[in-house]
Formats: structure tokens, C-alpha cells, sequence
């Protein structure tokens, strides 16, 4: 069996990670021949309840837990990493203005990235799941120059899991059957879940989901809506955010960046070159494949004008969000 791999959750202690600490453990992310040494970050008044994590985790007697380590030292918590999952974020508080949340958030993920940079492998592979995911990521490689800015992503796996769920649903399918669907931009209510390059199998054949739905208004008005809207309409329901599902795609995201997609696209927040006529230096999701651990943006797709502007909305978000965040971080 190989040596383990040192893994590091952030909000340890928290709910999306009480659901993603056992996928990891269990193998689902790295493969069931990979152990892991888990490193459990979370702040100080949490140490308590990360114990009682600590102690169930070792009750689920996992053969491929090779050790864990619980703090609230960062630099204890990076240290040899292998890969990274930020998902310790500030809540939204009551009465918190959106630019509040950001500013606090910026704040932690700015000291990280510096942390990061000072402990962690050089080939550390980083996935943002707190909130606002983007810009997290975008501020946490700035702050870690010694460590490549490819190896800096934000989660939309969630969101394309739901676009995905939303269309087999719509046409009758097994969530397998449908493919290439992509979430364009920010994890926000601005973001494009496109299905136009989206195909599905139907006894056997390949079909267009645009052709086979034959409903554009769907795809371009409710599909849209529900995806972006698909995150409060579960805090409505369980008066709690996402998190099974949430803990899901982030192992999803993982698990592909690290043993690849083949030719199946998936959405990922990523540093922009611009492709597509996005903003440059802005973490913004693309579809990408995924091969011997390194991402690449699908090239060549063709884009409409409704996507067009969906697109440029989204990124003109980003832009206002990464000018927020650098002048907090000043
Ligand atoms: P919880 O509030 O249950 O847990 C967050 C944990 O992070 C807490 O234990 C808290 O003490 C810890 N924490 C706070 N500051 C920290 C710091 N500086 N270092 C380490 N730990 C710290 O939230 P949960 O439901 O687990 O959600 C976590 C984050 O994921 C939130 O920011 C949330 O908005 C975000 N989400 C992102 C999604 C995405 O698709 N990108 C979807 C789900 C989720 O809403």
C-alpha cells in the first residue's frame, strides 16, 4: 500500500465537513488504495466539538485513516499537505452586509494563503469551498506566491451536480446519463449553469439536451433560476445551508482533480487567462478536463448571446469582488 498522503479539512468542526471527513477517510476521494493522515483545522472555542469529531472518527475504524491531527494552528494544519479543502468560512451573521462578510473572509483566507505558502508542498493541490468561494481562492493564492496558481480552485462542483440532477429529472434519465453540462463564473446567484453543450444518452445514443428537451425557454428562464436559487430553497427547507451534498462535490471535485475526467467536462473555479472573453486574474468556473493532475479549459465551444451576456455578468461580479477583497487586503 502506498505511504499517506497528508490531507487538510479547514471548519473541521463544522457541518459540511462532518459529512466530507468520512468520504475522504473512507477512500472515496483519493482510492482505496491511497491512506490518508487527516489534519483537522478549526479556531480555538471549536476544539471541543473537533474532539468528539476526532473521537467518531476513530469509531468508524477505517483502515486507511492513517492518523489525525486536530488544531487551530494553521501552520500546524498545513504543514506537508498534499491537498487542501478551505471550507471553514465566517457565517453570514444577522444584519451583516454582503461587503461585511466579505471583508471577514478575505481576512482568514489572506492568513492562510500565507500559511500555505510558508508550510504546505509546493504541489499542493487547494479547493475553496467557503463562502465567497471565488475570491477566497483568488486572495489565497495571492498570498501564497510559491505555490503555482493552477493549484488554486473554488468549488461549483455543487451547482453542476445540480444542474445535472435538475436535467435528468426534466427528461426522465439517470443522473449518468447526462453529461457536459457547465457552470459558468462565481458560486453566486449570478452564475451560468449552461446546458447547451450538454448531451444525453437515450437507449444507448447520444443526443444534444437541448434537441432532446426541445424547450429553450426552459433551459434559458426555470432551469437557470433553480439552479441559482437551488442553495437558499434547502436553507428554506432545512433552516440549515447545504451540506451533504455540499461535502458530496467537493469530494467529486477532488477525486477528478486528482484521478481525472477523461473526456467528461466538469466546472471548476479557476485563475481566468481570459478564455472566452472572461476577466483575466479572477477565479472564475469553466468547464475543464482533468488529466495527470492538471486542469485544461475546454476550448472551442461556441457562445450565444444570451450566454454572452450571462457570462459577462458574472465575471463583471468577480471584478467587483476581487477590488473589494484587494482593498481590504491593503
Ligand atoms: P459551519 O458554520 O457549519 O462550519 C464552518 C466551520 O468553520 C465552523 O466550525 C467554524 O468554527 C469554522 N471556521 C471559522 N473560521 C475559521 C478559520 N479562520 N479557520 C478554520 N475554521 C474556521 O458551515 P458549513 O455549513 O460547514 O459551511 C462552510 C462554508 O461553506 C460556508 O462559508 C458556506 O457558505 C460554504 N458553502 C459553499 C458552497 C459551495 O458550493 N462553494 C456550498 C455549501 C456552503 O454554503
Amino acid at each position: 500500500m502506498a505511504e499517506p498522503i497528508k490531507v487538510v479539512v479547514t471548519g473541521a468542526a463544522g457541518q459540511i465537513a462532518y459529512s466530507l471527513l468520512y468520504q475522504i477517510a473512507s477512500g472515496a476521494v483519493f482510492g482505496p488504495e491511497q491512506p490518508v493522515f487527516l489534519h483537522l483545522l478549526d479556531i480555538a472555542p471549536m476544539m471541543g466539538v473537533l474532539e468528539g469529531v476526532v473521537m467518531e472518527l476513530a469509531d468508524c475504524a477505517l483502515p486507511l485513516l492513517a492518523g489525525v491531527l486536530p488544531t487551530a494552528n494553521p501552520e500546524e494544519a498545513f504543514k506537508d499537505v498534499a491537498a487542501a479543502f478551505l471550507v471553514g468560512a465566517m457565517p453570514r451573521k444577522e444584519g451583516m452586509e454582503r461587503k461585511d462578510l466579505l471583508s471577514a473572509n478575505v481576512r482568514i483566507f489572506k492568513e492562510q494563503g500565507q500559511a500555505l505558502d510558508k508550510v504546505a508542498r509546493k504541489d499542493v493541490k487547494i479547493l475553496v469551498v467557503g463562502n465567497p468561494a471565488n475570491t477566497n481562492a483568488l486572495i489565497c493564492s495571492k498570498y501564497a506566491p510559491s505555490i503555482p496558481k493552477e493549484n488554486f480552485t473554488a468549488m461549483t462542483r455543487l451547482d453542476q451536480n445540480r444542474a445535472q440532477a435538475q436535467l435528468a429529472a426534466k427528461l426522465g434519465v439517470k443522473v449518468q446519463d447526462v453529461k457536459n453540462v457547465i457552470i459558468w463564473g462565481n458560486h453566486s446567484s449570478t452564475q451560468f449553469p449552461d446546458a447547451s453543450n450538454a448531451v444525453v444518452t437515450v437507449n444507448g445514443a447520444q443526443k444534444p439536451v437541448p434537441a432532446a428537451l426541445n424547450d429553450e425557454e426552459f433551459l434559458k428562464s426555470t432551469f437557470v433560476t433553480t439552479v441559482q436559487k437551488r442553495g437558499a430553497a434547502v436553507i428554506a427547507a432545512r433552516k440549515m445551508s447545504s451540506a451533504l451534498s455540499a461535502a458530496k462535490a467537493a469530494s467529486d471535485h477532488m477525486r477528478d482533480w486528482f484521478l481525472g475526467t477523461g473526456d467528461r467536462w466538469v466546472s471548476m473555479g479557476v485563475v481566468s487567462d481570459g478564455s472566452y472573453g472572461t476577466p483575466r486574474d479572477v477565479v472564475f468556473s469553466f468547464p475543464v478536463t482533468v488529466s495527470n493532475g492538471k486542469w485544461k479549459i475546454v476550448e472551442g465551444l461556441t457562445i450565444s448571446d444570451f450566454a454572452r451576456k450571462m457570462i459577462d455578468a458574472t465575471g463583471k461580479e468577480l471584478d467587483e469582488e476581487k477590488n473589494d477583497a484587494l482593498e481590504v487586503c491593503k
